[in-house]
């Protein structure tokens, strides 16, 4: 996508990030250091008398509001269950997939609504921060399952979640090995796709940047402490403090500007254009084949040339719906006539009788 994300200063934009991953990969705590505040509740943890209670509870929504590069941001953040807290997976991978899917049914519903509800809130998800666990192995196969599926409803960002458990080195190699894996299995995960003929040379030069610290090693803290009077996040060891914001300790700062500044429309569009476009098609056309074939390109330029196609195909369906009314209102009109001639003709004939038998 070639626009970076600036929009208007006071009007204040809306996002909606989700985190998933595997039970105490640090999504919470990343959320509260995103936000700056405590939004998200740590829950207990799971003991086998309490583990069903997570699986009531389900997905819930939370609005906090703030303000990055002086743009007001109204940010939905959707924690998730973690995997690996309920002994079966696949229904809490169905509830997230299902959360996702359902607010793409909401608007679809909205959408063919001759009267629009304007209280209507669009809880679309626009990124799915997905945390890898920081094991320094691969992915494991139920990442990349989980990942590949999501992949075609939602912009999946990877990120490797409580990075400061692995040393420098040991954090390249499984970037490496990461980003191998997702490229082997073709997942189109969030890359920030630009276009070099296209694209102005500082989109390229910041995209390119992003792209190449996928994934986004992250660093998440509850502690701040102030260091030359400015308030610094922090987790504190024995040898020494990992500062979040300091890109020499994390990628947790250019994930925050990515999300919430320069990439925030990309997302946007990216959700509302490919992805909501693509189930809404799925969903209309009905063929139950299309489902499982779901376009999954393997790389984000795809997606875009996707979007031409698309369009292109449904400019063409456009006109033939044009073309099949007009012919509709043609043979209408032909019905009324020869309607009126039948009239007519029955008219002279009895006419004519009446005349014979005048005679
Ligand atoms: N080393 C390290 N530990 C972290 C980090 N973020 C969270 N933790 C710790 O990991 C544990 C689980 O974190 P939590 O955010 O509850 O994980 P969740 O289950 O994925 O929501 C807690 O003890 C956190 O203090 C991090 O960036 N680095
Ligand atoms: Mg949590």
């Amino acid at each position: 996508m070639a626009s970076r994300g600036r929009k208007s200063k006071s009007k204040g934009v809306t996002l909606t990030i989700m985190v998933v991953g595997a039970s105490g990969t640090g999504r919470t705590t990343f959320v509260n250091t995103l936000c700056e505040s405590d939004v998200l509740p740590h829950k207990e943890i799971p003991s086998p008398s309490t583990a069903h209670i997570e699986e009531a509870i389900g997905i819930k929504p939370v609005n906090v509001e703030l303000e990055e590069d002086g743009v007001r941001i109204a940010l939905t953040v959707v924690d998730t269950p973690g995997f690996g807290d309920l002994i079966d997976n696949t229904s809490c991978f169905g509830e997230i997939l299902g959360y996702i899917e359902r607010q793409f049914d909401e608007i679809l519903s909205e959408e063919t609504r001759i009267k629009r509800n304007p209280r209507f809130r669009d809880n679309r998800v626009h990124a799915l921060l997905y945390f890898i666990q920081p094991t320094g192995h691969a992915l494991r196969e139920i990442d990349i399952e989980l990942m590949r599926r999501l992949s075609s409803r939602v912009n999946v960002i990877p990120v490797v979640g409580k990075s400061d458990s692995l040393t420098p080195s040991e954090l390249k190699a499984f970037k490496k090995r990461i980003m191998e894996d997702i490229e082997h299995y073709s997942i189109p995960v969030f890359n920030f796709p630009y276009d070099v003929e296209e694209d102005d040379e500082e989109t390229i030069v910041e995209n390119a940047a992003l792209r190449a610290l996928l994934p986004f090693a992250l660093v998440g803290s509850e502690e701040e402490i102030e260091v030359d009077g400015e308030p610094v996040r922090v987790r504190r060891y024995p040898w020494g403090l990992v500062e979040v914001d300091n890109p020499k300790h994390s990628d947790t700062g250019a994930l925050r500007g990515a999300l919430l500044s320069s990439h925030l429309t990309d997302l946007k569009e990216i959700t509302h254009d490919f992805l909501y476009e693509n189930y809404r098609t799925e969903k209309l056309s009905k063929t139950s084949s299309s489902r499982d074939s779901t376009l999954l390109p393997a790389d984000q330029s795809n997606r875009i040339k996707e979007e031409q196609l698309r369009k292109e195909e449904e400019k063409l369906r456009e006109v033939e719906l044009k073309v099949q009314r007009e012919i509709q209102e043609r043979r209408q009109e032909l019905l009324v006539k020869e309607e009126t001639l039948r009239n007519l003709e029955s008219r002279l004939a009895a006419q004519g009788l009446q005349q014979q038998e005048g005679y």
